[in-house]
């Protein structure tokens, strides 16, 4: 009897890695290692004004943490040897890429949440055994330590939610299983702040209703917490409060093309005049791209002729590629094909568009490591 329910349950991992953008600055520079690390957010306006973006335990203890207004971090930190570091998103964005690749390859099905996190679910591989789930969460710690030297923590549950706080349960470097004979004990006592979904507001509301922990949520009627919440949070909360959530681990397809397009602000054949609009239009273009975590293989201008006919040139690249360079001079190279080919051609619009899209294997060319934003 326990054997046949045990194989209809779901198995579920969720792995955080450990604080990620530090963690990575810490593996670059090994001698910071040991000393308060500070990953910042520079609004740029002064010197010192922003947040931190995230920092390592030594930070930690001095309460400087994820959202910390960088002057008071330095002000918590001022006795010790901290290391403020700025953001450098293309090197966080390679260690992801790769360390998801090693576990797209663990789960039976993958789904990336986060630049740092991921569910699989193992319920196939692990035959629905605990003892099998573990092992395989142990293995991903290990091949992630052993291959980047990246420590994690994981979750290991029967569905989505309680994998989530399981990782959070134990950080960093843990690995904590909830069975489902244990949930009543896992939220017992939780923090109502710590359940997924629980942002600042539905904390500040729940507090109004002396609702503090799991056990108080708990106690709520599904129709009170719809009054409170609506008909979809507040069912969502009720079920959350007994660990119950249904949602299935789900690989997103990813997006075949992505395209920009404006409208010229006359008609015309000007190179000069339409050179700066399609410029502008890659650039957004490839801040999306770099947002997705995307390459692409082929670029494609599409022109808009001032009698509504519509054309597209395109061109296939040597490689798959992510940088504003490339693909600006591709597209601007078949715009002035394009104006030289059609001499009649009036254009009122032009727009850009990049196919063969597949998402970065995390390897990063030297320069991007470097360059946190893509340049204006
Ligand atoms: N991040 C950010 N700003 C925030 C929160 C996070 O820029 N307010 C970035 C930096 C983090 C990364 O996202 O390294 C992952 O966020 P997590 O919340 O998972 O935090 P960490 O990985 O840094 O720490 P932890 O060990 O608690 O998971
Ligand atoms: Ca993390
Ligand atoms: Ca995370």
């Amino acid at each position: 009897m326990v054997g046949k329910r045990r194989l209809a349950q779901r198995l579920i991992i969720h792995v955080d890695l450990d604080y990620f953008y530090a963690q990575c600055e810490e593996n670059v520079n090994p001698s910071i290692r040991g000393k308060p690390v500070i990953v910042c957010a520079y609004s740029g306006r002064t010197s010192e004004s922003g947040v931190v973006s995230t920092s390592n335990y030594e930070a930690r203890k001095y309460d400087v943490k994820a959202g910390t207004a960088i002057a008071t971090a330095k002000r918590l930190l001022a006795s010790t040897d901290a290391i403020f570091l700025p953001m450098n998103r293309p090197l966080y964005d390679s260690v992801s890429g790769r360390i998801m690749n090693i576990l797209r390859d663990h789960g039976d099905v993958f789904e990336q949440t986060g630049v740092d996190e991921a569910y699989l679910d193992v319920s196939e591989s692990s035959k629905g055994e605990y003892s099998t789930a573990k092992r395989i969460g142990s293995n991903i710690k290990e091949i992630i330590l052993r291959q980047e030297q990246i420590t994690c923590s994981i979750g290991i549950a029967p569905n989505k939610l309680l994998a989530k706080l399981a990782s959070d349960h134990t950080k960093p470097n843990g690995l904590t299983v909830v069975e489902p004979e244990q949930i009543p004990s896992f939220l017992n006592g939780l923090e109502i702040r710590k359940m997924p979904g629980v942002g600042k507001k539905v904390e500040e509301k729940l507090h109004t209703s002396k609702v503090k922990t799991n056990d108080d949520l708990s106690r709520l009627s599904p129709i009170a917490l719809q009054e409170m919440f609506g008909r979809k949070l507040g069912t969502y909360l009720f079920l959350a409060a007994r660990g119950e959530d249904n949602e299935p681990v789900q690989d997103k397809e990813l997006p075949t093309q992505m395209s920009r397009i404006g409208t010229l602000k006359e008609d015309t054949r000007d190179y000069d005049i339409i050179r700066p609009v399609l410029s502008e239009l890659t650039r957004s273009l490839i801040e999306k791209i770099h947002d997705e975590r995307m390459n692409c293989k082929s670029v494609s201008i599409i022109v808009i002729l001032n009698n509504l006919t519509i054309h597209t040139r395109s061109r296939t690249l040597e490689s798959s590629v992510k940088d504003l360079r490339t693909i600006d001079d591709c597209a601007q190279q078949l715009l002035r094909e394009f104006i030289a080919s059609t001499p009649e051609a009036v254009l009122r619009r032009i727009g850009v568009k990049v196919t063969r899209l597949s998402k970065s294997s995390g390897q990063t060319d030297i320069e991007s490591f470097f360059s946190t934003k893509v340049p204006r």
